[in-house]
């Protein structure tokens, strides 16, 4: 048994070892996709309307929500935020179920970012 060890020649670090290559297994996850909630403008839902909503939906205060309230009116659309797949669903489930229990025609979709 002597000397066994200097008996083998140098090898390059990653498999001097036991001539096994281990290498880095893959990552076998990825960050959950995330999703902008957008309302879309139309002639007919008051204005006042849609700024509860995002007070109320999407959390903003009243000044912000007039500004993207505004924005939408002008721009055809807007983003109220940006969630996972099953917040964005919900927020725009409760959105949709508002608009037609007070018979607005307010369009409420999201996108993938
Ligand atoms: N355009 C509407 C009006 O003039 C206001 C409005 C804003 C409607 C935003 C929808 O997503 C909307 N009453």
């Amino acid at each position: 048994m002597k000397g066994h060890m200097s008996e083998r020649r140098h090898k390059p670090d990653s498999s001097q070892d036991s001539d096994l290559l281990v290498e880095e297994a893959r990552p076998r996850l990825k960050e959950p996709s995330r999703y902008r909630v957008l309302l879309l403008n139309d002639d007919y839902t008051p204005m006042y309307f849609v700024v509860d909503i995002l007070v109320g939906i999407f959390n903003m205060e009243r000044i912000q929500a007039t500004q993207v309230m505004l924005e939408i009116h002008t721009r055809g659309k807007g983003i109220c935020g940006t969630y996972n797949y099953e917040i964005a669903e919900t927020k725009v489930a409760q959105v949709m179920g508002i608009a037609k229990q007070h018979q607005h025609p307010l369009l409420c979709t999201m996108e993938e970012t």
